[in-house]
């Protein structure tokens, strides 16, 4: 097993990396930017690197910079977090050369992934459902318009360097194809420096559903089960569950374990997440997503698995510690991602915290580096803590999650914690009758 591990990450998942590392007894190396000095993940670790000034291209991005830590330090592996290098292949493959264990997947499977047109075409080669679309990228725009009508209108362009959602574009009759993938391409290009595209019919009102894997590269792969990321704001999810209120257990079963198999078969090594869209009782392969996620405490909260541990335990060579026979699904958990942000116009709030409250009691855990008198860089990702509540069943864990953010104080700065008051207060969310677009309409207050 590691003795030091360095987490290239900031904020509440560094913090959550730490904890982890801490209850295997392991040391751990923080790096922070200049901005970050006074972060709680610096206070915590056993040593601390700063990698530099507050851009992250300085800093968080600074693949010279985190290898230099990582060898004064003497750390054994290194654990990306999320966001930033987590999905770099080239961060990874140069950690091994330098002697550092990457703890996450190898940098094939980040590439393969990377691109979505591959990802699409090695998955479903393997078992997995796809959308409709392109056998692969479209190189002109006649195979455009002959693809489109193959398909059936609506379709949409999606770039293969994409993902996150920036860059589609939707097409709805003949008369739009040329503009749109003019434009598609365009975009692709300047966004991804890849101008490959490539086709699938336009799904209107799916939800987003993704299946959790684990694997360990010695025959060993499972699912931890699915999560519903449905409710998302500009591509930025807002409130995830697990299990989805969309689903039956036959389903849930099915899915899962076609996500099992195929990680199984093309040789996936530790956690990743396969994106589904879910319309009409069937799912549609999108993405995968080869790190930890941002929402994977749902998915402990039910299991009861540590899953930064099982990652760390995968990573130095151990095979899982669980079959999936083992994985038992207990309850309902659901998260919320407080951001420093007006809750109605979402205009970023960083600044100082001048009170600071958390809820707790019964299964309310809160994943967060806040304290009173902490200040909120201006210059990262918006997200400060994330409020996950676990029940028995989801009017439990619903009731739970009301009191929680009533409990919520974080003062001095603005929060989205009104808007989670209200989303669980709508008769919709309640009923867990809601898709991809529901919550832009909400925001709106259409709803
Ligand atoms: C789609 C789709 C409809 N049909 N693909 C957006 C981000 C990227 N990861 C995939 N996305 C979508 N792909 C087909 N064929 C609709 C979306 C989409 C979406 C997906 C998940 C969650 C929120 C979304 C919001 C708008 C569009």
């Amino acid at each position: 097993m590691f003795k030091k591990v360095l987490i290239a990450n900031r904020g509440e998942i560094a913090l959550r990396i730490h904890r982890a590392c801490k209850e295997m007894g392991i040391s751990t190396v923080a790096v922070h930017s200049t901005a970050d000095a006074d972060a709680m993940h610096v206070r915590l670790a056993d040593e601390s690197v700063c990698l530099g000034p507050p851009d992250a291209k300085a800093s968080y991005l600074n693949i010279p910079a985190i290898v230099s830590a990582a060898t004064i330090t003497g750390a054994d592996a290194v654990h990306p977090g999320y966001g930033f290098l987590s999905e770099e292949a080239s961060f990874a493959s140069i950690l091994e050369v330098h002697g550092f264990t990457f703890i996450g997947p190898t940098a094939e499977h980040i590439s393969l992934m990377g691109d979505k047109v591959a990802a699409k075409q090695a998955v479903e080669e393997n078992g997995v459902p796809v959308v409709p679309g392109s056998a692969g990228a479209i190189e002109s725009t006649s195979e455009a318009r002959s693809t489109a009508q193959e398909i059936g209108y609506p379709v949409l362009i999606k770039a293969a360097g994409g993902g996150g959602g920036r860059g589609m574009q939707v097409v709805r009759s003949a008369d739009e194809v040329e503009a749109a993938y003019t434009m598609a391409r365009t975009e692709a290009k300047a966004s991804f420096q890849n101008d490959t595209v490539y086709m699938e019919k336009f799904l209107e009102r799916p939800r987003h559903i993704e299946v959790q894997v684990f694997a360990d590269g010695q025959g060993g792969a499972v699912h931890l089960g699915e999560r519903d990321c449905s409710l998302q704001r500009r591509h930025q999810k807002v409130l995830e569950e697990a299990r989805s209120p969309a689903l039956d257990d036959t389903q849930r079963d099915k899915i899962g374990k076609i996500a099992a198999d195929a990680v199984r078969r093309i040789g996936y090594v530790n956690a990743g997440t396969i994106e589904f869209l879910f319309e009409d009782g069937e799912f549609y392969f999108i993405e995968m997503n080869t790190r930890l996620q941002v929402e994977h405490p749902v998915t402990e909260m039910i299991t009861g698995i540590d899953m930064v541990r099982e990652q760390i335990r995968v990573a130095s060579g151990s095979p899982l510690s669980f079959t999936q026979e083992d994985i038992t699904f207990r309850g309902h958990a659901i998260e919320c991602r407080i951001t420093a942000e007006h809750p109605e116009t979402f205009v970023p709030s960083p600044g100082q915290v001048t009170n600071y409250h958390p809820p707790g009691g019964m299964s309310v855990r809160v994943d967060s580096g806040l304290y009173a008198g902490y200040s909120i860089p201006p210059y990262y990702d918006s997200l400060v803590a994330k409020l996950i509540v676990h029940g028995r069943d989801r009017s439990e864990c619903l009731m739970r999650l009301r009191r929680s953010l009533e409990e919520y104080v974080i003062a001095g700065i603005e929060t989205t914690i009104p808007l989670h008051a209200k989303i669980v207060e709508n008769s919709d969310f309640i009923n867990g009758d809601y898709d991809i677009h529901w919550l832009e309409r909400f925001v709106a207050e259409e709803i």
